[in-house]
Protein backbone atom coordinates (compact mmCIF):
# COMPACT_ATOMS: atom_id res chain seq x y z
CA UNK A 1 0.00 0.00 0.00
CA UNK A 2 1.17 3.47 -0.97
CA UNK A 3 2.96 5.42 2.02
CA UNK A 4 1.49 7.85 3.08
CA UNK A 5 -1.90 6.57 2.27
CA UNK A 6 -3.92 8.17 -0.37
CA UNK A 7 -7.60 7.63 1.39
CA UNK A 8 -9.13 10.65 0.25
CA UNK A 9 -8.10 9.50 -3.32
CA UNK A 10 -9.25 6.03 -3.15
CA UNK A 11 -12.73 7.25 -2.41
CA UNK A 12 -13.10 10.53 -4.53
CA UNK A 13 -11.27 8.77 -7.92
CA UNK A 14 -10.60 4.83 -7.44
CA UNK A 15 -9.20 4.75 -10.89
CA UNK A 16 -5.67 6.85 -10.14
CA UNK A 17 -5.71 5.56 -6.54
CA UNK A 18 -5.58 2.20 -8.23
CA UNK A 19 -3.07 2.86 -10.63
CA UNK A 20 -0.81 4.76 -8.45
CA UNK A 21 -1.27 1.54 -5.80
CA UNK A 22 -0.44 -0.43 -9.15
CA UNK A 23 2.84 2.11 -9.66
CA UNK A 24 4.11 1.72 -5.89
CA UNK A 25 3.70 -1.92 -6.01
CA UNK A 26 5.55 -2.48 -9.71
CA UNK A 27 8.38 -0.40 -7.99
CA UNK A 28 8.24 -2.69 -4.76
CA UNK A 29 8.22 -5.63 -6.90
CA UNK A 30 11.49 -4.83 -9.52
CA UNK A 31 14.86 -4.57 -9.15
CA UNK A 32 15.08 -0.82 -10.78
CA UNK A 33 18.54 0.10 -12.18
CA UNK A 34 17.80 3.11 -14.37
CA UNK A 35 20.18 5.06 -13.69
CA UNK A 36 18.36 8.58 -13.35
CA UNK A 37 16.05 6.60 -11.16
CA UNK A 38 15.25 6.34 -7.19
CA UNK A 39 13.28 6.23 -4.42
CA UNK A 40 12.12 9.37 -2.05
CA UNK A 41 11.71 9.33 1.39
CA UNK A 42 8.20 9.57 2.88
CA UNK A 43 8.72 12.91 3.77
CA UNK A 44 9.49 14.12 0.64
CA UNK A 45 6.32 12.53 -0.60
CA UNK A 46 4.59 14.26 1.82
CA UNK A 47 5.72 17.77 1.06
CA UNK A 48 5.23 16.93 -2.33
CA UNK A 49 1.83 16.39 -2.20
CA UNK A 50 1.02 18.97 0.40
CA UNK A 51 -1.06 22.77 -0.14
CA UNK A 52 2.27 24.22 -1.03
CA UNK A 53 0.66 23.37 -4.55
CA UNK A 54 -1.97 26.07 -3.89
CA UNK A 55 0.32 29.12 -4.20
CA UNK A 56 1.59 30.98 -6.96
CA UNK A 57 4.45 33.38 -6.32
CA UNK A 58 6.40 34.23 -9.12
CA UNK A 59 9.39 36.38 -8.54
CA UNK A 60 11.72 35.47 -5.70
CA UNK A 61 11.39 35.72 -1.98
CA UNK A 62 10.82 39.43 -0.80
CA UNK A 63 10.25 40.24 -4.51
CA UNK A 64 6.93 38.75 -5.87
CA UNK A 65 4.39 39.75 -8.01
CA UNK A 66 1.42 37.92 -6.11
CA UNK A 67 0.78 38.57 -2.00
CA UNK A 68 0.70 36.03 0.37
CA UNK A 69 3.77 34.79 0.32
CA UNK A 70 4.38 34.76 3.97
CA UNK A 71 5.20 31.15 4.05
CA UNK A 72 6.13 30.56 0.35
CA UNK A 73 9.35 33.10 0.97
CA UNK A 74 10.70 30.85 3.86
CA UNK A 75 10.24 27.69 2.33
CA UNK A 76 12.23 29.04 -0.81
CA UNK A 77 14.68 30.16 1.44
CA UNK A 78 15.46 27.46 3.39
CA UNK A 79 15.80 25.53 0.15
CA UNK A 80 18.45 28.28 -1.13
CA UNK A 81 19.96 28.12 2.08
CA UNK A 82 20.66 24.27 2.39
CA UNK A 83 21.24 24.27 -1.53
CA UNK A 84 24.55 26.42 -0.59
CA UNK A 85 25.26 25.03 2.33
CA UNK A 86 25.15 21.90 1.19
CA UNK A 87 27.41 22.06 -2.19
CA UNK A 88 29.26 24.86 -0.90
CA UNK A 89 28.24 27.46 -3.79
CA UNK A 90 27.73 31.45 -3.37
CA UNK A 91 24.09 31.47 -4.80
CA UNK A 92 20.96 28.48 -5.58
CA UNK A 93 18.24 28.85 -7.72
CA UNK A 94 15.95 26.40 -7.01
CA UNK A 95 13.06 26.97 -9.01
CA UNK A 96 13.84 24.69 -12.63
CA UNK A 97 10.75 22.64 -12.90
CA UNK A 98 13.51 20.60 -14.12
CA UNK A 99 16.94 19.12 -15.95
CA UNK A 100 15.70 20.79 -19.21
CA UNK A 101 14.71 24.14 -18.24
CA UNK A 102 17.99 24.17 -16.19
CA UNK A 103 19.70 23.59 -18.93
CA UNK A 104 17.82 25.92 -21.29
CA UNK A 105 18.17 28.98 -18.91
CA UNK A 106 21.59 28.43 -19.33
CA UNK A 107 21.64 29.02 -22.81
CA UNK A 108 19.57 32.04 -22.44
CA UNK A 109 21.84 33.08 -19.54
CA UNK A 110 25.25 33.33 -21.93
CA UNK A 111 23.86 32.92 -25.67
CA UNK A 112 22.43 34.44 -28.42
CA UNK A 113 21.24 32.61 -30.98
CA UNK A 114 23.52 31.46 -33.35
CA UNK A 115 26.06 31.25 -30.64
CA UNK A 116 28.56 28.28 -30.56
CA UNK A 117 29.05 25.83 -26.71
CA UNK A 118 30.65 22.94 -26.30
CA UNK A 119 29.18 20.11 -25.17
CA UNK A 120 29.61 15.83 -24.79
CA UNK A 121 28.12 14.26 -27.55
CA UNK A 122 24.93 12.82 -26.92
CA UNK A 123 25.32 9.50 -28.34
CA UNK A 124 29.12 9.72 -26.19
CA UNK A 125 26.90 10.16 -22.69
CA UNK A 126 25.67 14.35 -23.25
CA UNK A 127 22.67 15.52 -23.03
CA UNK A 128 19.50 16.67 -25.66
CA UNK A 129 19.82 19.79 -24.27
CA UNK A 130 23.42 19.80 -24.90
CA UNK A 131 23.17 20.44 -28.75
CA UNK A 132 21.36 17.87 -29.64
CA UNK A 133 19.85 18.25 -33.70
CA UNK A 134 16.64 17.44 -32.50
CA UNK A 135 16.70 19.52 -29.19
CA UNK A 136 16.18 23.87 -29.57
CA UNK A 137 19.32 23.83 -27.86
CA UNK A 138 20.98 22.18 -30.73
CA UNK A 139 18.26 24.13 -33.25
CA UNK A 140 18.71 27.49 -32.01
CA UNK A 141 22.55 27.61 -30.94
CA UNK A 142 25.56 26.47 -32.98
CA UNK A 143 26.96 23.02 -30.84
CA UNK A 144 30.12 22.13 -31.07
CA UNK A 145 30.59 18.14 -29.74
CA UNK A 146 33.78 16.42 -27.85
CA UNK A 147 33.71 12.80 -27.64
CA UNK A 148 35.00 9.88 -25.66
CA UNK A 149 38.12 8.15 -26.66
CA UNK A 150 37.35 4.80 -29.34
CA UNK A 151 39.48 2.49 -26.92
CA UNK A 152 39.18 4.02 -23.89
CA UNK A 153 35.42 5.14 -23.37
CA UNK A 154 36.82 8.57 -21.36
CA UNK A 155 36.32 12.00 -22.30
CA UNK A 156 39.97 13.13 -24.18
CA UNK A 157 40.44 16.42 -22.38
CA UNK A 158 43.04 17.03 -25.06
CA UNK A 159 40.48 16.94 -27.82
CA UNK A 160 38.28 18.98 -25.70
CA UNK A 161 40.90 21.57 -25.33
CA UNK A 162 42.16 21.62 -29.13
CA UNK A 163 38.11 22.33 -29.35
CA UNK A 164 38.00 25.34 -27.22
CA UNK A 165 40.65 27.12 -28.41
CA UNK A 166 40.05 26.21 -32.35
CA UNK A 167 35.98 27.37 -31.66
CA UNK A 168 36.33 29.71 -28.94
CA UNK A 169 32.57 28.46 -27.21
CA UNK A 170 30.41 30.91 -25.02
CA UNK A 171 29.97 28.09 -22.60
CA UNK A 172 31.49 24.72 -22.23
CA UNK A 173 29.45 22.19 -20.86
CA UNK A 174 30.98 18.94 -18.82
CA UNK A 175 29.03 16.12 -17.26
CA UNK A 176 25.38 14.36 -19.05
CA UNK A 177 23.13 11.20 -18.86
CA UNK A 178 25.47 8.08 -19.74
CA UNK A 179 28.98 9.07 -18.02
CA UNK A 180 30.63 6.03 -16.38
CA UNK A 181 33.67 7.90 -15.16
CA UNK A 182 34.82 10.67 -12.86
CA UNK A 183 34.48 13.84 -14.67
CA UNK A 184 37.67 16.12 -14.43
CA UNK A 185 36.36 19.40 -12.84
CA UNK A 186 39.58 21.22 -12.48
CA UNK A 187 41.16 19.90 -16.00
CA UNK A 188 37.83 21.50 -17.67
CA UNK A 189 37.85 24.44 -15.81
CA UNK A 190 41.39 25.36 -17.08
CA UNK A 191 40.07 24.97 -20.75
CA UNK A 192 37.35 27.01 -19.97
CA UNK A 193 39.88 29.94 -18.37
CA UNK A 194 42.31 29.78 -21.16
CA UNK A 195 39.06 29.74 -24.04
CA UNK A 196 37.49 31.96 -22.65
CA UNK A 197 34.37 30.46 -21.71
CA UNK A 198 31.73 29.87 -19.34
CA UNK A 199 32.53 26.68 -17.69
CA UNK A 200 28.94 24.82 -16.87
CA UNK A 201 28.34 21.13 -14.54
CA UNK A 202 25.69 19.51 -15.04
CA UNK A 203 25.68 17.20 -11.98
CA UNK A 204 22.34 16.00 -12.41
CA UNK A 205 23.52 12.47 -12.76
CA UNK A 206 25.95 12.50 -9.93
CA UNK A 207 24.55 15.35 -7.59
CA UNK A 208 23.67 12.94 -4.39
CA UNK A 209 27.48 11.10 -5.30
CA UNK A 210 29.15 15.34 -4.94
CA UNK A 211 26.93 15.67 -1.70
CA UNK A 212 27.85 12.76 -0.03
CA UNK A 213 31.08 13.37 -0.72
CA UNK A 214 31.30 10.01 -3.44
CA UNK A 215 32.38 11.93 -6.64
CA UNK A 216 34.95 15.22 -6.61
CA UNK A 217 32.38 18.35 -6.44
CA UNK A 218 32.60 21.33 -9.04
CA UNK A 219 31.87 23.47 -6.74
CA UNK A 220 35.35 26.07 -6.73
CA UNK A 221 35.64 25.00 -10.46
CA UNK A 222 32.23 25.60 -12.66
CA UNK A 223 30.75 28.73 -12.88
CA UNK A 224 27.49 27.23 -13.41
CA UNK A 225 26.20 24.00 -11.80
CA UNK A 226 23.00 22.64 -12.97
CA UNK A 227 21.18 19.60 -11.15
CA UNK A 228 17.98 17.63 -11.31
CA UNK A 229 17.34 16.65 -7.69
CA UNK A 230 15.59 13.48 -7.99
CA UNK A 231 18.57 10.95 -9.26
CA UNK A 232 21.19 10.28 -7.14
CA UNK A 233 19.83 13.31 -4.80
CA UNK A 234 17.26 11.50 -4.24
CA UNK A 235 14.63 14.40 -3.74
CA UNK A 236 11.22 15.44 -6.07
CA UNK A 237 11.59 16.01 -9.69
CA UNK A 238 12.85 19.16 -10.10
CA UNK A 239 15.99 21.15 -10.50
CA UNK A 240 19.12 23.69 -9.11
CA UNK A 241 20.86 25.95 -10.88
CA UNK A 242 24.08 26.84 -8.52
CA UNK A 243 26.58 29.78 -9.46
CA UNK A 244 29.40 32.03 -8.38
CA UNK A 245 28.21 35.59 -6.90
CA UNK A 246 29.09 36.81 -10.80
CA UNK A 247 26.50 34.90 -12.54
CA UNK A 248 23.54 34.57 -10.07
CA UNK A 249 21.99 37.79 -11.77
CA UNK A 250 22.01 36.58 -15.21
CA UNK A 251 20.53 32.71 -14.00
CA UNK A 252 18.02 33.88 -12.14
CA UNK A 253 16.71 36.52 -14.90
CA UNK A 254 17.06 33.23 -17.23
CA UNK A 255 14.95 31.46 -15.10
CA UNK A 256 11.99 34.15 -14.45
CA UNK A 257 10.84 36.01 -15.59
CA UNK A 258 12.97 34.75 -19.25
CA UNK A 259 11.46 31.03 -19.03
CA UNK A 260 9.41 30.20 -16.23
CA UNK A 261 6.47 31.62 -14.34
CA UNK A 262 5.51 31.00 -11.15
CA UNK A 263 8.03 28.24 -9.07
CA UNK A 264 6.46 24.94 -8.55
CA UNK A 265 6.39 25.70 -4.27
CA UNK A 266 5.61 21.76 -3.12
CA UNK A 267 8.38 21.25 -5.25
CA UNK A 268 11.00 23.41 -3.72
CA UNK A 269 10.02 22.76 0.17
CA UNK A 270 10.14 18.77 -1.28
CA UNK A 271 13.73 19.98 -2.57
CA UNK A 272 14.56 21.73 1.04
CA UNK A 273 13.60 18.51 3.12
CA UNK A 274 15.49 16.39 0.10
CA UNK A 275 18.93 18.74 0.95
CA UNK A 276 18.50 18.57 4.30
CA UNK A 277 18.51 14.67 4.34
CA UNK A 278 21.35 14.54 2.05
CA UNK A 279 23.26 16.67 4.53
CA UNK A 280 23.01 14.13 7.34
CA UNK A 281 25.69 11.86 7.88
CA UNK A 282 24.02 8.48 6.90
CA UNK A 283 23.67 10.12 2.92
CA UNK A 284 27.67 9.94 2.83
CA UNK A 285 27.22 6.07 3.55
CA UNK A 286 24.83 5.62 1.09
CA UNK A 287 26.42 7.34 -1.86
CA UNK A 288 29.57 5.43 -1.05
CA UNK A 289 27.28 2.80 -1.24
CA UNK A 290 26.28 3.42 -4.40
CA UNK A 291 29.65 3.73 -5.87
CA UNK A 292 30.58 0.16 -4.22
CA UNK A 293 27.54 -1.46 -5.69
CA UNK A 294 28.02 -0.49 -8.77
CA UNK A 295 31.56 -1.73 -8.91
CA UNK A 296 30.67 -4.67 -7.54
CA UNK A 297 27.93 -5.19 -10.59
CA UNK A 298 30.08 -3.85 -12.98
CA UNK A 299 32.86 -6.95 -11.81
CA UNK A 300 30.27 -9.54 -12.24
CA UNK A 301 28.99 -8.22 -15.21
CA UNK A 302 31.99 -8.53 -17.02
CA UNK A 303 32.88 -11.97 -15.36
CA UNK A 304 29.79 -12.79 -16.79
CA UNK A 305 31.16 -11.45 -20.46
CA UNK A 306 29.73 -8.72 -20.58
CA UNK A 307 31.65 -5.52 -22.37
CA UNK A 308 31.39 -2.16 -20.17
CA UNK A 309 31.73 0.86 -22.31
CA UNK A 310 34.59 2.33 -20.56
CA UNK A 311 35.82 -1.06 -18.71
CA UNK A 312 33.99 -0.39 -15.95
CA UNK A 313 32.48 2.46 -13.67
CA UNK A 314 33.42 5.00 -11.00
CA UNK A 315 30.56 6.18 -10.21
CA UNK A 316 26.43 4.91 -10.07
CA UNK A 317 26.07 4.23 -13.61
CA UNK A 318 26.81 1.32 -16.07
CA UNK A 319 26.87 1.74 -19.58
CA UNK A 320 27.39 -1.68 -21.44
CA UNK A 321 27.54 -2.54 -25.01
CA UNK A 322 25.61 -5.58 -26.32
CA UNK A 323 27.09 -5.87 -29.71
CA UNK A 324 29.40 -9.18 -28.22
CA UNK A 325 26.34 -11.01 -27.43
CA UNK A 326 24.35 -10.73 -30.82
CA UNK A 327 21.22 -8.63 -28.72
CA UNK A 328 20.39 -5.26 -29.60
CA UNK A 329 19.96 -3.02 -26.38
CA UNK A 330 15.81 -2.59 -27.04
CA UNK A 331 14.98 -6.43 -26.96
CA UNK A 332 17.63 -6.73 -24.05
CA UNK A 333 15.78 -4.29 -21.92
CA UNK A 334 12.42 -5.35 -22.99
CA UNK A 335 13.13 -8.97 -22.08
CA UNK A 336 14.66 -7.94 -18.47
CA UNK A 337 11.50 -5.62 -17.74
CA UNK A 338 9.57 -8.82 -18.43
CA UNK A 339 12.38 -10.95 -15.60
CA UNK A 340 11.50 -7.72 -13.27
CA UNK A 341 14.65 -5.55 -13.75
CA UNK A 342 13.53 -2.60 -15.17
CA UNK A 343 16.97 -0.53 -16.94
CA UNK A 344 16.80 1.41 -20.39
CA UNK A 345 18.54 0.82 -23.83
CA UNK A 346 21.08 3.15 -24.83
CA UNK A 347 23.20 4.15 -27.20
CA UNK A 348 26.92 3.60 -27.20
CA UNK A 349 29.85 5.59 -28.30
CA UNK A 350 30.18 4.69 -31.96
CA UNK A 351 27.30 3.33 -32.27
CA UNK A 352 26.46 1.77 -35.52
CA UNK A 353 22.74 1.11 -34.68
CA UNK A 354 20.18 3.67 -34.16
CA UNK A 355 19.18 5.83 -30.59
CA UNK A 356 15.42 4.06 -31.41
CA UNK A 357 16.99 0.86 -31.01
CA UNK A 358 20.77 1.17 -30.27
CA UNK A 359 23.33 -1.31 -28.85
CA UNK A 360 23.54 -0.60 -25.42
CA UNK A 361 21.52 -0.64 -22.13
CA UNK A 362 22.49 1.65 -18.98
CA UNK A 363 22.05 0.72 -15.48
CA UNK A 364 22.28 2.35 -12.46
CA UNK A 365 22.65 1.61 -8.59
CA UNK A 366 20.91 4.25 -6.81
CA UNK A 367 17.66 3.04 -6.42
CA UNK A 368 18.77 -0.83 -5.65
CA UNK A 369 21.22 1.38 -3.22
CA UNK A 370 18.39 3.17 -1.20
CA UNK A 371 16.45 -0.41 -1.16
CA UNK A 372 19.25 -1.54 0.85
CA UNK A 373 20.81 -3.98 -1.56
CA UNK A 374 24.42 -4.12 -1.08
CA UNK A 375 27.93 -5.83 -2.71
CA UNK A 376 27.00 -8.98 -1.82
CA UNK A 377 23.97 -9.23 -3.79
CA UNK A 378 25.40 -8.07 -6.92
CA UNK A 379 26.61 -11.59 -7.99
CA UNK A 380 22.67 -12.08 -8.38
CA UNK A 381 21.69 -9.15 -10.05
CA UNK A 382 24.35 -9.98 -12.68
CA UNK A 383 23.54 -13.25 -12.99
CA UNK A 384 19.68 -12.52 -13.35
CA UNK A 385 20.57 -9.52 -16.02
CA UNK A 386 23.25 -12.96 -18.12
CA UNK A 387 20.02 -15.32 -17.78
CA UNK A 388 17.07 -12.85 -18.75
CA UNK A 389 19.05 -11.53 -21.69
CA UNK A 390 20.29 -14.97 -22.67
CA UNK A 391 16.37 -16.18 -22.33
CA UNK A 392 14.59 -13.17 -23.98
CA UNK A 393 12.38 -15.46 -26.05
CA UNK A 394 11.48 -17.73 -22.75
CA UNK A 395 8.56 -16.29 -21.21
CA UNK A 396 8.83 -18.75 -17.90
CA UNK A 397 12.42 -18.38 -17.61
CA UNK A 398 11.45 -14.82 -17.31
CA UNK A 399 9.02 -15.06 -15.13
CA UNK A 400 11.23 -17.68 -12.96
CA UNK A 401 13.51 -15.18 -12.68
CA UNK A 402 10.32 -12.08 -11.81
CA UNK A 403 9.80 -14.81 -9.02
CA UNK A 404 13.30 -14.51 -7.74
CA UNK A 405 13.58 -11.35 -7.76
CA UNK A 406 10.77 -10.91 -5.84
CA UNK A 407 11.57 -13.01 -3.00
CA UNK A 408 14.75 -11.17 -2.34
CA UNK A 409 12.92 -7.93 -2.75
CA UNK A 410 10.38 -8.55 0.02
CA UNK A 411 13.07 -8.25 2.83
CA UNK A 412 13.97 -4.78 1.75
CA UNK A 413 11.26 -2.31 2.98
CA UNK A 414 10.47 0.06 -0.13
CA UNK A 415 10.11 3.73 1.26
CA UNK A 416 6.51 5.14 0.11
CA UNK A 417 5.43 1.21 0.10
CA UNK A 418 4.24 -0.58 3.13
CA UNK A 419 2.91 -4.14 2.60
CA UNK A 420 -0.41 -3.77 5.10
CA UNK A 421 -0.19 0.21 4.69
N1 LIG B 1 18.52 12.80 -17.63
C1 LIG B 1 18.03 11.80 -18.51
C2 LIG B 1 18.35 10.43 -17.95
O1 LIG B 1 19.50 10.30 -17.64
O2 LIG B 1 17.54 9.51 -17.86
C3 LIG B 1 16.70 12.08 -18.96
O3 LIG B 1 16.69 13.40 -19.48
Amino acid sequence: MHQPPITHLASTDPDVAELIEAEATRQHDKIRLIASENYVSPAVLEATGSVLTNKYSEGYPGKRYYEGQQVVDPVEELAQARARALFGVSHANVQPYSGSPANLAVHLAFMQPGDTFLSLELAHGGHLTHGSPVSISGKWLNPVHYGVGRGTGRVDMDEVRDLALRERPKVIFCGGTAIPRTIDFPAFAEIAKESGAVLVADIAHIAGLVAGGAHPTPAGYADVITTTTHKTLRGPRGAMIMTTEEHATAIDKAIFPGLQGGPHNHTTAAIAVALKEAALPEFGDYARQIVANAQALAEALTAHGFDLVSGGTDNHLILIDLTNKDVAGKPAAKALDLAGIELNFNTVPFDPRKPWSPSGIRLGTAAITTRGLTEGHMASVAEWIDRAIASAEDGPALDKIAGEIQDLLSAFPMPGWAING
